[in-house]
């Protein structure tokens, strides 16, 4: 059967090269080809754009999201989602979660991939029954369960294919296996593939990233062992710490009976108007050229590359570059404390700073930060293995733990949230882009305002959010 093809190159193939600063003005050109090609979906939406869009780019993320649904007529737009946390770094009430995911339909996205950073599916229920009922309302709406790929004691061949079974009872549409550092290699690719279709009747997706030099021969052995989408970028923005060149996978399989039927011709009028703008961002810097080799440490230490850099710039700031590889040697021992999560955002981060912590201290965990602490109390939900009971009994002495779900702790908060920025409101969205970064959010609001009053930005002090009116 043909391979089907997920476009990423407006959403993370962008945030994994260009720190997500790819604005809509320059997307939108583009789209009426890219809406010819056929691809199974085109990425477009979610993980850092929202918050890359507010802060940096001074553009309303909804808004952009309306003028590619405009544009795309043909094919289906996609957005990563990180279950209860939406596209921010918190959990939310399940009210919150439910308006996002309305909303997010309702203004243009189709394909909703939803993961959580320790794999606890209980986070990932109320973002696939809010997709499921609009689906059912309006027939559109796709939620994909995301797994974090990662390797490991606990992640053992039964584990992945048990969850490939649970998602399918959680009444998921698809299964993507998400590999954020190119940990999947191609062999233990075509096996997990092979074993998960197994077991379940739904579509299975792969993401990979290029990072180690592995990923598109991870492709093709997942590919000749009937995955049924890959996760692809345009060859101006592939490679490196992006995905593989939609190009080359199209050539790779012409002539197969995987062949994706794509036009080659117009594959490369779309990628000469992307390579411009590669070298626009590699001449001001905004695409750096360490990010497009092989990282081979990624394969070695099995920590993705992004926070490899946050753990360097950590011990930079403190001197103490010379503990580079005691913290290296830290990194798996504080993952297995924590009941050896996957490394993805936010648990990559928890788990790099505290191992930070614990060498520089000088002895183990005699300082936690907040969100070690959140980890070992449940909030973030539940691990794959249990955590260190003396660390647990060391950092959070006496506490009382969660196993529930941690959303249901929370209370309903979306009309709290709407009378905190009343005085901002001009769509039902805007409580949503405040809700997930009410700082950030405020002031695009206040900039947005001092647009529409036709205050000259030249003169407004944006860096304290303060407009002359
Ligand atoms: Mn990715």
């Amino acid at each position: 059967m043909a391979i089907k093809i997920t476009e990423t190159i407006l959403r993370d193939a962008h945030q994994s090269l260009i720190a997500t600063r790819m604005p809509t003005e320059f997307m939108l050109p583009i789209v009426e080809k890219m809406d010819k090609v056929g691809y199974h979906s085109v990425e477009c939406w979610g993980g850092a754009t929202f918050d890359a869009s507010l802060r940096f780019l001074k553009e309303d993320p909804w808004d952009r999201l309306r003028k590619l649904k405009d544009g795309f007529k043909n094919t289906k737009l996609q957005m990563l989602f990180r279950g209860q946390n939406i596209l921010g770094y918190r959990p939310y009430a399940d009210d919150v979660v439910e308006n996002f995911v309305e909303k997010s339909v309702a203004n243009g996205i189709d394909i909703i991939r939803i993961f959580d950073c320790l794999n606890d599916l209980r986070n990932l229920q109320a973002t696939v029954d809010a997709t499921n009922k609009i689906k059912a309302r309006e027939g559109r709406g796709h939620a994909q369960i995301a797994l974090s790929y990662t390797l490991g004691d606990a992640y053992t061949m039964e584990y992945w294919v048990d969850m490939a079974k649970k998602i399918e009872e959680m009444g998921a549409d698809s299964i993507c296996i998400k590999d954020m550092a190119g940990l999947l290699v191609p062999y233990k690719a075509a096996e997990l593939i092979k074993e998960m279709k197994a077991v379940t009747k739904l579509p299975i997706q792969l993401h990979t990233h290029y990072t180690s030099g592995v990923a598109s021969m991870t492709y093709l052995k997942a590919v000749e062992a009937g995955v049924d989408v890959i996760d692809c970028a345009m060859s101006p923005f592939a490679m490196g710490t992006s995905q593989p060149a939609t190009e080359v996978m199209v050539e790779t399989f012409k002539g197969t009976e995987y062949d994706t039927g794509f036009d080659q011709n117009l594959l490369a009028e779309i990628a000469d108007y992307f390579r411009p703008y590669r070298d626009e961002c590699l001449a001001n810097g905004l695409l750096n050229p360490k990010v497009m080799g092989v990282d081979i440490k990624t394969l070695l230490y099995q920590v993705p590359g992004g926070m490899l850099s946050n753990m360097v710039s950590q011990l930079k700031e403190q001197n103490a570059e010379d503990k580079y590889y005691d913290v290296l040697k830290e990194i798996p021992l504080v993952r297995k404390d924590l009941g050896e999560p996957p490394l993805v955002t936010p648990s990559s981060q928890i788990v790099g700073t505290q191992a930070v912590f614990n060498v520089l201290m000088g002895e183990r965990y005699k300082m936690a930060t907040d969100q070690t602490k959140d980890v070992l109390r449940g909030k973030y939900g539940q691990t794959v293995k249990p955590m260190n009971q003396e660390v647990i009994d060391k950092v959070i002495p006496g506490e009382e733990r969660i196993t529930c779900r941690p959303a249901d702790l929370i209370e309903n908060e979306m009309s709290k949230l709407e009378s905190e920025m009343a005085e901002w409101k001009q769509q039902d969205e805007d409580v949503l882009s405040y809700a997930l970064f009410p700082q950030v959010a405020t002031d695009f609001f206040k900039y947005r305002q001092a647009q529409q009053d036709k205050v000259d930005p030249t003169v407004a002090d944006a860096k304290n959010g303060a407009y002359p009116v």
